[in-house]
């Protein structure tokens, strides 16, 4: 057998050497959280402080993501390591997304700074996957100086991009109503900057007028959301949007954001993750008592209350806290 501390070794190792398959074997070790190999590899690569710039891009499906992350991470210097991460909804694995993004981002494949990783979302729509915060330290450990995560922004759980990102991106498109999912998905209230994209379909402009509109200035003041007219496909006014990032990465850092943002994120994600270990260590073994079951049997008869049968549960767990 393969001894575990020769594996780490040979993780910790590979990883500080950006070898590419080495730093994909431990992504998935991280997805997967594969026991004991996933905790060893987790203290490791928390041992550094990250330095990895955030840039988390979401919108529609369909809205240009892909193309964009393509032209930008083409127009950017080619000496940086770049990682994209893109969280695919679980069920479109095997299909559509994944290909359209292998075609869409096909020529950064042969770049040796880039580095391109599709993970599942595990079911939640437009959710971003529990173990993206341990790929972004990864990352951090490998020494890239970017990574890109791509989410596709419908519903609620796209705002998970907002608890990981130091820069949030919201793409859309004229075409197809977008807009409308912008205000109905809240993520007026996650963005720092708006890509238009597809400036070459009608609607742009009035697309614009809608977002200034509906616009707010974020609650910490100082930063108002830019809004970038892109046309992803022809590579158009990349040059703006390279500009528009920076301004909001140097706002970041001028403010002292950077490091707030990642405080936030990180008790965000440490609270998760602690509501996760409580619940299999605390909450399910009560679940699966006789006695929890006729209290079920109770509330379904009529002789016992909902509320019942949470206090026995919380009872249960402090005796076994005290214990
Ligand atoms: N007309 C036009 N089409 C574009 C432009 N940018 C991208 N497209 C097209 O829009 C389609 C969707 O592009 P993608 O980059 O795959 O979009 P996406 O947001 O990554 O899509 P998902 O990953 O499925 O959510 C493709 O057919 C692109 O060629 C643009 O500026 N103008
Ligand atoms: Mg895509």
């Amino acid at each position: 057998m393969y001894p575990k501390v020769r594996m780490i070794d040979d993780l910790r190792t590979g990883i500080q050497n950006q070898d590419e398959r080495i730093i994909a074997k431990a992504i998935s070790i991280l997805e997967n959280n594969i026991p004991d190999l996933s905790q060893s590899l987790r203290k490791e690569i928390y041992a550094t402080s990250s330095k990895t710039y955030v840039l988390g891009i979401t919108g529609a499906p369909g809205a240009g993501k892909s193309t964009l992350i393509e032209a930008l991470v083409s127009s950017w210097d080619s000496q940086l390591k770049i990682g994209i991460v893109s969280i695919d909804p679980s069920n479109k694995m095997n299909g559509g997304a994944l290909l359209g993004d292998r075609i869409r981002m096909a020529p950064l494949f042969s770049k040796p700074n880039i580095f391109i990783r599709s993970m599942s979302n595990r079911g939640i729509f437009g959710g971003v996957n529990k173990s993206i915060y341990d790929v972004i330290q990864l990352f951090s450990f490998a020494a890239y100086d970017i990574v890109i995560v791509e989410t596709i922004g419908v519903g609620q759980n796209e705002i998970d991009i907002a608890d990981i990102a130091d820069t949030v991106m919201v793409v859309s498109a004229p075409e197809s109503g977008d807009s409308i999912q912008i205000l109905k998905a809240g993520l007026m209230e996650i963005a720092d900057m708006y890509v238009i994209n597809k400036i070459d379909l009608a609607g742009a402009e009035r697309m614009e007028y809608m977002l200034r509109e509906n616009m707010k200035v974020q609650a910490d003041g100082n930063w108002s959301p830019k809004i970038v007219k892109i046309q992803a496909n022809q590579r158009k006014h990349m040059d703006v949007l390279l500009q528009t990032i920076q301004e909001h990465k140097t706002y970041l850092t001028l403010h002292n954001q950077l490091y707030t943002r990642r405080k936030n994120h990180l008790k965000k994600t440490i609270r998760e993750a602690i509501i996760d270990r409580f619940t299999s260590r605390f909450i399910d073994p009560i679940l699966q008592e006789v006695s929890f079951e006729n209290h079920l049997h109770s509330i379904i008869q009529g002789t016992s209350s909902f509320d019942e049968a949470i206090d026995h549960v919380l009872l249960s767990i402090e005796k076994d806290v005290k214990k």
